[in-house]
């Protein structure tokens, strides 16, 4: 490898005038290691290199990753606070004039106590995001029940891990994304991946994938798309959007059938066996086949593959969860491990993609509708009653849980909900049914935004706070393995800006709630509470220090104390976090989409991302690398289902559902199937394509199916202005 070498030797040397300072990108939750190049004259970030010496990613980082850096400084960010005057202008970039901090805060403390005098304390909620070290995603939690006193907190995992967390609570009893470490994923036998588009969304998880193939190994991989990581596979299961949970049961049928199933591991660790048996047996593969239109043979020799591979992994992402069954596609992908007992030692196990830069610790710590930080439960008094201890307030004073994501934009056109404090998140881009959330932000008797640029929601705002990003602050973050690891700062706060953890702290001082915050002085304070929060829960932190983290390259919870290492492997004593120990292998009866293809709406719309843009893109669209790469949305199309439309290559057309339309360029590609359409989803205003989704929820997980619904394509007439 000499290429390999030369970077290694090149890389990470100091040139004059400026530092490195060791951190993660600020994106996806492979948290690639990098080292920000800081000038030292100007103390501002100026650049960025890979990190070789980080076991994770090994000095490999995507398109979005080195280009970063490029949103500290960018001409875009937002300075000081920003007021709305004339409400007129709500759900516009205008009205906006500048305002001191103290203006703001003002008048965010008057208006906030206004509605909660009016309409009592949970008038107000909050809605947040896990782009937030875990320090903020905890205080975000005690903020909304402390500060504020409400009931109503719920976040943007609500949109991404939280089907991944009710199957595996479901399942084990716990919720870690990954039983196992990535830096075994490579020495594994067999790779069955599972709706999730890797090498665009987790790019640098491929050499680990790649060397799978290299080394003899099996990849499997089931999406409706030929992906870059489907067109690599030994078998794709291109499936219809929305239909897993039949392909999942056929591939346990098979697995039993074969004689794959380890009897014994079953037998002793699992219960549930004997009901899943019956009601897979339905799942033949011509069933499937029927239901899932993935030829028998091909079904038939996945399931052969990963039944006789030594170790296997079972990896899945958005494309089984974002699903109203979400949660069972996850616990029914999972029974593959269990059945086959390839799960609690090295190389073989089950790992969702996680899927935002904080998505494993922000929803363990209380950012949650029901939970606490240490994955507690404000059902369990005895787990009120431990956070109690650390915050110094009452049982009696913790508010009740609060509902869902959606649910919350639902009280808010009922007016049980008149205020919001949104941070870190945009839904006016991301949320489902977009004209209705829309529509929900608008109609707020008042809204604050807390961003670092000005998002799509920040136009529904009265007042904008301008927060720092990643590189200007330091903390936790919890990366897809479960592995807490160290955000250092490399820039002082461009502008007045400032962290969310100091604004919620000066904002509960001016709440008159100041004594529980105000020894909260810098992110390192509230780690020390945030461990000792956590203590006893079963995501337990105490024991990951700052110190610790830098030690070991990361510590993997559960770390219950000083002394322990953490637990990089799950369940290695085949302890399951249920009561009795055993994990519960779950029957799960397929269910079809929320809503079917029919006569008026033929296709099949799925959605998600490409490789050069981030979520509601915000963040990357201002990259001018990044958005000349891709600077608009588009609708892939199968070559013959162009050709029955009469439509072509890059022609504008418009795409509709029962809930709204959006005009998109055509691209047309083989890689889709014919009775499904695919948007990406990261761009705002008319070309969301969460204008057209569905906001059908899974009922365990409160999920969005925004991977499946029925739509229409239309030509546009000629003569009809094109965007
Ligand atoms: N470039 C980039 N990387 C990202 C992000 C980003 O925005 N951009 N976001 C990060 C975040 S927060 C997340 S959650 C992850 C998401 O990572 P992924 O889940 O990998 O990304 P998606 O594109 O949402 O969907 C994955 C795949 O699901 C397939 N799919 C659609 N419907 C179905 C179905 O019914 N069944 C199956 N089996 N597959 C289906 C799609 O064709 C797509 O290829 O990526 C993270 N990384
Ligand atoms: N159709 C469709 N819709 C989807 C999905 C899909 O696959 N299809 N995926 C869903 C998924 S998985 C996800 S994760 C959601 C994500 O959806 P969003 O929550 O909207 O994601 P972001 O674009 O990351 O929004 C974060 C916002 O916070 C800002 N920000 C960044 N860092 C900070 C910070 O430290 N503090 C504060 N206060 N602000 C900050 C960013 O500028 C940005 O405006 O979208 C969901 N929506
Ligand atoms: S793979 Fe994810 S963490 Fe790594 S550089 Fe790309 S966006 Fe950043
Ligand atoms: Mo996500």
């Amino acid at each position: 490898m000499p290429a390999d070498k030369f970077f290694k030797e090149i890389a990470n040397k100091t040139h004059p005038n400026e530092r490195l300072v060791a951190t993660h990108c600020s994106y996806c939750g492979m948290q690639c290691g990098m080292n920000l190049r800081v000038n030292t004259s100007t103390n501002t970030i100026i650049g960025v290199e890979p990190r070789y010496d980080w076991p994770v990613t090994l000095g490999k980082m995507c398109p979005k990753g080195v280009t970063a850096y490029q949103q500290t400084n960018h001409p875009d960010r937002l300075l000081r606070p920003l007021i709305r005057d004339d409400a007129s202008t709500k759900g516009t970039k205008d009205g906006f004039r500048e305002a001191s901090w103290e203006e703001a805060y003002s008048l965010i403390v008057r208006r906030f106590q206004e509605l909660q005098n009016e309409h009592g304390k949970d008038s107000l909620s909050v809605f947040s995001g896990v782009s937030m070290t875990n320090e903020k995603c905890y205080l975000t939690g005690k903020f909304a029940r402390v500060a504020l006193q409400t009931r109503y907190i719920d976040y943007n995992g609500r949109f991404c891990m939280s089907s991944a967390a009710a199957g595996f609570m479901r399942t084990f009893g716990v919720d870690r994304g990954s039983t196992l470490p990535w830096t075994d994923l490579h020495e594994t036998d067999c790779l069955f991946i599972a709706g999730s588009n890797t090498a665009e969304c987790h790019p640098t998880s491929m050499f680990r994938v790649w060397e799978v193939q290299n080394r003899g190994g099996y990849l499997i991989v089931a999406d409706p798309r030929e992906t870059p990581l489907a067109r690599r596979a030994d078998i794709h299961l291109d499936l219809r959007p929305g239909t897993d949970l039949a392909l999942a049961n056929c591939m346990v049928n098979l697995i039993i059938r074969n004689g794959h199933a380890d009897r014994e591991f079953v037998a002793r660790h699992t219960n549930g066996f004997e009901e899943l048996a019956e009601l897979v047996s339905g799942f033949t593969p011509e069933y499937t086949s029927e239901i899932t239109g993935v030829a028998p043979e091909k079904l038939i020799r996945a399931a052969d593959i990963y039944g006789k591979a030594p170790n296997a992994v079972v990896m899945f992402a958005r494309g089984i969860e974002q699903q109203h069954k979400g949660a069972d596609n996850v616990s029914a992908y999972t029974n593959m491990a269990l059945v086959t007992g390839k799960i609690g030692r090295p190389k073989a196990g089950v790992a969702t993609f996680t899927g935002q830069g904080n998505g494993q610790g922000g929803r363990e710590h209380g950012q949650k509708a029901d939970a606490l930080p240490g994955y507690r439960k404000i059902a369990n008094p005895k787990h009120v009653e431990e956070v109690c201890k650390v915050w110094g307030i009452q049982p009696e004073e913790m508010p009740q849980a609060g509902v869902s994501a959606y649910e919350m934009f639902e009280l808010m056109e009922k007016k049980t909900i008149c205020g919001l404090y949104l941070l870190c998140s945009n839904p006016a881009v991301s949320a489902p049914n977009l004209n209705y959330v829309r529509a929900c932000l608008r109609g707020l008797d008042f809204m604050v935004c807390t961003d670092i640029y000005l998002s799509e929601s920040a136009e529904f705002a009265d007042v904008v706070l301008p927060t720092t990003t990643w590189s200007e602050d330091e903390g936790t973050v919890t990366n897809l393995e479960g592995r807490i690891i160290k955000i250092n700062k490399a820039q002082e706060p461009l502008g007045e800006s400032k962290p969310d953890w100091q604004i919620e702290v000066e904002l509960a001082e001016r709440l008159g709630r100041g004594q529980y915050f105000r020894h909260l002085t810098s992110a390192k304070a509230i780690s020390d509470e945030f461990r000792e929060a956590t203590k006893g829960g079963y995501a337990d932190y105490y024991g990951a220090t700052w110190e610790k983290i830098e030690q070991q390259q990361g510590v993997f919870w559960p770390c219950p104390s000083e002394e322990h290492p953490g637990t990089p492997h799950m369940f290695l004593d085949k302890k399951f976090y249920h009561a009795d120990g055993k994990a519960k292998l779950c029957a799960l009866p397929y269910r079809p989409p929320a809503e079917e293809p029919c006569e008026s709406y033929p296709l099949r719309l799925t959605t998600g991302r490409v490789v050069y843009h981030y979520l509601s893109g915000n963040q990357t669209r201002r990259i001018p690398f990044l958005r000349d790469m891709c600077p608009e949305p588009y609708v892939e199309v199968h070559p013959e289902t162009a050709a029955q439309y009469g439509i072509a290559h890059e022609e504008v057309v418009r795409l509709y559902t029962r809930r709204g339309e959006a005009n998109y360029k055509v691209k047309i590609t083989e890689a889709i199937r014919k009775d499904t359409v695919f948007v990406p989803y990261h761009f705002g205003h008319e070309g969301s394509v969460n204008l057209l989704t569905i906001a059908a929820l899974d009922p365990m997980s409160r999920m969005p199916e925004f991977k499946a619904c029925a739509a229409q394509i239309e030509k546009i007439q000629e003569g009809v202005a094109q965007r």
